[in-house]
């Protein structure tokens, strides 16, 4: 664990050159770079690096509850919490040359006040060439069941959010948070922006393309166990409302989450609900090292 101004963090790295930062603030991942060393995860240029604050950038755990769907904090309080290192994270099958960290957060005391419910909410972060996959479990640790709404916030870097399109979610039905969280179905063949997005788009594949024109990038979001997902842009007025967010961040930023926000996942008594998320990215170079 590599300490860092005051945030101690773990860091992944494998063969081809890339590298990822996972914080124990909050598990959250910081950091990921190509075998390029380019940075591929938004982080903002005024995000507040102080406790209880939520770091704006990387890839947020949103739990127990996403967004003000409840009546916990937003997002829920597992983003500005300590996690620690897992030494018992039960057996995941471990790929070969992956680079990977198991995190863990248990209910305290001090949340049981906020959300009486006791859990174990684990992490798996792993790297390998040209992706970075994340694993999350809950247990119920408690003899009532429970629910819970969940999203992995994926901040991606992007060149211009208006030369951005979002495909595999034309046809959808999506809750819009800016009007009310009413429902619509998406006409268009692809996502593009030209204003703010907040959305929760319902039962989506397991596949989501991210296609980025001017960096040449395209990621691709594979998800099992989350069927939902969130796209966000503020855009200009809400970015310049957002204290720890640049006036101009907008422009290189994109959330696209793996979230499970229709549905609540319910837990029974010691049962463990498990999702998976995999981002990718189309990569020139082939590496010889795999
Ligand atoms: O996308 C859902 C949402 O609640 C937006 O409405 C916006 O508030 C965003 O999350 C930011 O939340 P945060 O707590 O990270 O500032």
């Amino acid at each position: 664990v590599h300490e860092a101004n005051g945030f101690p963090r773990i860091i992944l790295t494998e063969p081809c050159g890339s590298s990822a930062e996972v914080l124990l603030y909050g598990g959250q991942v910081v950091s990921w770079k190509n075998e390029r060393r380019e940075e591929l995860l938004f982080v903002s240029s005024k995000a507040i690096w102080k406790p209880p604050k939520a770091i704006r950038g990387g890839i947020p755990v949103c739990f127990p509850q996403f967004g003000n769907l409840g009546s916990l904090e937003q997002h829920g309080f597992a983003r500005n919490r300590l996690w620690s290192l897992d030494n018992d994270p039960s057996p995941l099958p471990l790929a070969n040359n992956q680079s990977s960290v198991d995190l863990i957060l248990k209910s305290t005391e001090e949340d049981l006040k906020t959300w009486p419910r006791s859990f174990e909410l684990r992490l798996r972060v792993s790297l390998s060439a040209g992706k970075l996959a994340l694993i999350p479990r809950v247990r119920n640790t408690d003899n009532r069941p429970f629910s819970f709404t969940f999203a992995l916030r994926n901040y991606l870097s992007v060149s211009d959010i208006s030369e951005v399109r979002i495909e595999g979610l034309e046809t959808l039905d999506y809750f819009d948070n800016l009007m009310r969280r009413e429902r619509f179905t998406e006409q268009a063949d692809a996502i593009t922006f030209d204003g703010e997005i907040d959305r929760v788009y319902l039962s989506t594949p397991t596949k989501i393309a991210i296609i980025d024109h001017e960096k040449k990038r395209t990621f691709v979001l594979r998800k099992v166990g989350m069927p939902d997902a969130v796209v966000w842009n503020p855009w200009d007025k809400k970015a310049k409302a957002l204290l720890d967010l640049g006036d101009e961040d907008y422009k290189t930023m994109l959330c696209m989450d793996s979230a499970s926000v229709e549905n609540t996942i319910a837990l029974k008594p010691y049962e463990e609900w498990k999702g998976h998320q995999e981002i990718s990215t189309v990569s020139s170079s082939y590496c010889s090292g795999q």
